[in-house]
């Protein structure tokens, strides 16, 4: 073969492939460092993500090709102790502003809660006159109508026999009635150190992405 033939054969399946990955959809995942969102990746790429390491100060957005769509780990939100408000400011305005650029190829979105911390979280907020971040985080996929899905993570740290009265009181904090029941289609109960909800998350995510391939 001519080697300028084999040249353009190359950049053109590069593009080829680039453009491919450009139509894919996007499944992202948001929340708070420390939820458990890079567990959540690990267990749905079956790579060697790292867990629980120094939480949320950087800046990266890592994607996974899934092969059906990208699957986006975005940086941690709020506060953390240690960082400057101003650089968690910063870590904010990144998400949205990717969010916002990405709207068009987002199949659905994920956002994480420590089933534990975020009543305790909320309160705090409500006391200031605040919206806690992770509700105004919700309300905003809700207005791009990106198909938020809420996973409450690490329910192992609530006793079996609170879990519903907690779930109910978590499902009126994001504006929905109680019985949490009701919710099903949004609400994802979990313990992914324990593999659990993580059935329930991937098939939700593969029907959405199935949805945005023939509505697309
Ligand atoms: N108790 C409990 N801990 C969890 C669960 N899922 C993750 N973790 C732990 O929470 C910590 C933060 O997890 P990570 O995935 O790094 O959170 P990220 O900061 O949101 O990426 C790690 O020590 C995890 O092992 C869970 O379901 N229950
Ligand atoms: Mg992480």
């Amino acid at each position: 073969m001519d080697e300028e033939f084999k040249k353009n054969l190359k950049k053109f399946k590069k593009m080829a492939k680039l453009k491919d990955y450009i139509k894919k959809p996007q499944v992202i995942i948001v929340g708070r460092s420390n939820v458990g969102k890079s567990t959540l990746v690990r267990l749905i790429t079956n790579k060697n993500v790292r867990v629980g390491k120094k939480p949320g100060v950087t800046l990266k957005i890592n994607k996974y090709d899934m092969g059906n769509y990208i699957l986006v780990d975005l940086p941690g939100f709020g506060f953390m102790t240690g960082i400057d408000k101003k650089v968690q400011d910063k870590i904010k305005d990144k998400i949205v502003k990717y969010i916002e650029d990405n709207a068009e190829k987002i199949a659905c979105s994920i956002i994480l809660i420590d089933a534990k911390a975020f009543p305790e979280i909320v309160d705090r907020w409500d006391k200031r006159d605040e919206i806690p971040i992770d509700i105004e985080m919700f309300d905003f996929l809700n207005e791009l109508e990106l198909n938020p899905l809420i996973l409450v993570n690490k329910m192992d740290k609530i006793k079996k026999n609170l879990w519903d009265r907690h779930l109910d009181n978590i499902v009126e904090l994001f504006g929905y009635p109680a019985p949490w029941r009701q919710w099903l289609d949004i609400v994802v109960v979990g313990s992914l150190k324990n593999i659990i909800g993580l059935k329930n998350i991937t098939y939700k995510i593969n029907n959405y992405v199935e949805l945005y391939y023939k509505n697309y």
